[in-house]
């Protein structure tokens, strides 16, 4: 699998993702900044969250193959900037989570907001159900290069 580097507030089921995408790996490698299992880096959400981490994105996603912007679909707003993906030198992949728990209108919202940070395509998917998560396993290693 590619090389992906998940970026999303606490909660938003970056863990989650990333054990389905990787439940056939079992390389797991602690570092002080990032967290991660296979080929997934899992970033804390303090990145997001508190002030700003940008740089350390940055400096993460350097050994990545792909990145993730992740939004809840029952989000109430984005903590990810508008046009954010433009400061990664890589493909970046919207998308929203938690599909089972939204309405549809929610789940229009959260594409909507994720649209504004620049990340293309946005999937759909629900961790809980698997709903999109094969087609996001595909899109990964065919924005990351490889198969
Ligand atoms: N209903 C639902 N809950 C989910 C989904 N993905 C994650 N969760 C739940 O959301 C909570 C936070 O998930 P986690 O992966 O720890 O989020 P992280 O902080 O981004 O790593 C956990 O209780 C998960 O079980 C999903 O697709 N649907
Ligand atoms: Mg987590």
């Amino acid at each position: 699998m590619a090389a992906v580097l998940m970026v999303g507030s606490v909660g938003v089921g970056k863990t989650t993702l990333t054990q389905r995408l990787t439940d056939r790996d079992i390389e797991y490698v602690k570092t002080q900044a990032t967290y991660r299992e296979g080929d997934v880096f899992d970033t804390p959400g303090e990145y997001l969250d508190g002030p700003f981490h940008k740089q350390a994105l940055q400096l993460t996603s350097a050994e990545a193959d792909v990145i993730l912007f992740l939004l809840a679909a029952d989000a109430l707003e984005c903590r990810i900037p508008p046009g954010f993906s433009s400061f990664f030198m890589k493909p970046v992949i919207g998308v929203v989570t938690k599909k089972d728990m939204a309405t549809e209108d929610e789940v229009e919202r959260s594409i909507t907001l994720l649209e504004q940070t620049g990340a293309h395509p946005i999937l759909v998917i629900s961790a809980m159900t698997g709903e999109g998560i094969e087609e996001l396993s595909q899109l990964i290693n065919a924005e990351g290069g490889t198969s």
